[in-house]
């Protein structure tokens, strides 16, 4: 990432990374996206067919010119694409009542009736948005692969969620090492319609404005093991359950993650924000949460522990930020 340019009003923030202050500053991201990310191109089922790049590259096209304001671009899916879709719509659906959290279970029978989610076709990004702003005030923009850390966290402090439009590949449709329009709506979106996972995602964004690198990396360590990987005790029953969308959107890493073969920590944001990761294959550890709230709550501690000369506030009815300068 290239954010270093540095801000100019009060002294504290002087040094600190350049962040952005109101909705429109996001359109700066889209310049400085990271296209098919280098270390995932050897394993990329689509890497080596040309027809899949050309689509990926016409759909990446109208995310590329997309601005604050303007209607996110809709996408006319090809009857492959819909069926690659179907299959991960319809295998997921009968892992959902025993291995994902209540939460999503709840918001689903209400995505069908008022989004139109079902196995037949491919939700837009944008119904899904203004869906989403009912539920929680968070919206999606469209992105043509791969933000910064730094870039994409601080989306989150304007509750906005960066989302990929293109699908995976045909040939592998319950597993991609990269987000895809699966990923997104099938494992982020119902869950940001959840009052306290929008905290918790929110929480995450704001506290990675204008921090220095090293905090991002910690930032997207708790990240990478809450909203992606996260499991959680369900609340009645004490089960353990998944809640982080790299899981609810990969039926095989959905099962993979209640077996025993990977190693299951409490949830701790300090001891995540240390752990290495893979990205191409099943995670080896995860962390359980007692309760979203709670989850938040460790994240909320753990991100007054970060170092800032300055402290920032939220707000949400002219969806800016605010410096509250220390010094
Ligand atoms: N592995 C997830 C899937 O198959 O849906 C996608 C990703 C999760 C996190 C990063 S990419
Ligand atoms: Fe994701």
């Amino acid at each position: 990432a290239d954010a270093a340019a540095p801000v100019t009003t009060p002294q504290a923030e002087h040094t600190a990374p350049w962040f952005p202050r109101r909705l429109s500053d996001l359109d700066q991201f889209a310049s400085r996206c990271l296209q098919y990310g280098a270390e995932l191109d050897a394993n990329h089922p689509g890497f080596s067919d040309p027809e899949y790049r050309a689509r990926r590259a016409q759909i990446t096209r109208n995310a590329a010119l997309h601005k604050h304001g303007m209607r996110l671009p809709t996408v006319d899916y090809t009857e492959q694409e819909t069926a690659t879709w179907r299959t991960a719509y319809t295998e997921l659906a009968k892992l959902r009542k025993t291995h994902t959290s209540a939460r999503y279970q709840h918001i689903f029978p209400l995505l069908e009736r008022e989004v139109g989610f079902g196995p037949n076709r491919i939700p837009q990004l944008q119904e899904v948005s203004d869906f989403l702003r009912e539920c929680t005030g968070w919206t999606l923009r469209p992105v043509m692969g791969l933000l910064s850390p730094r870039d994409f966290l601080n989306g989150l402090a304007f509750r906005v969620f960066h989302s990929t439009q293109y699908i995976r590949h045909h040939s592998r449709p319950l597993y991609t090492p990269e987000p895809d329009v699966c990923h997104e709506l099938l494992g982020h979106a119902p869950m940001l319609c959840n009052e306290s996972f929008a905290d918790l995602s929110h929480v995450i964004g704001l506290a990675s404005l204008g921090a220095s690198d090293e905090d991002i990396e910690r930032l997207a360590k708790c990240y990478w093991f809450s909203i992606e990987f996260g499991l959680c005790r369900e609340p009645r029953t004490g089960e353990v359950r998944a809640y982080g969308a790299g899981l609810l959107s990969s039926y095989g890493e959905l099962q993979h993650c209640l077996s025993d073969a990977p190693e299951k920590r409490t949830w701790d944001p300090f001891d995540a924000a240390k752990q290495a990761y893979p990205i191409t294959e099943y995670q080896p550890l995860y962390y359980v949460a007692d309760s979203l709230d709670s989850a938040t709550e460790k994240l909320r501690i753990f991100s007054e522990t970060l170092e800032r000369p300055f402290s920032v506030h939220y707000n949400a009815y002219s969806q800016t930020v605010h410096v509250l300068d220390e010094a």
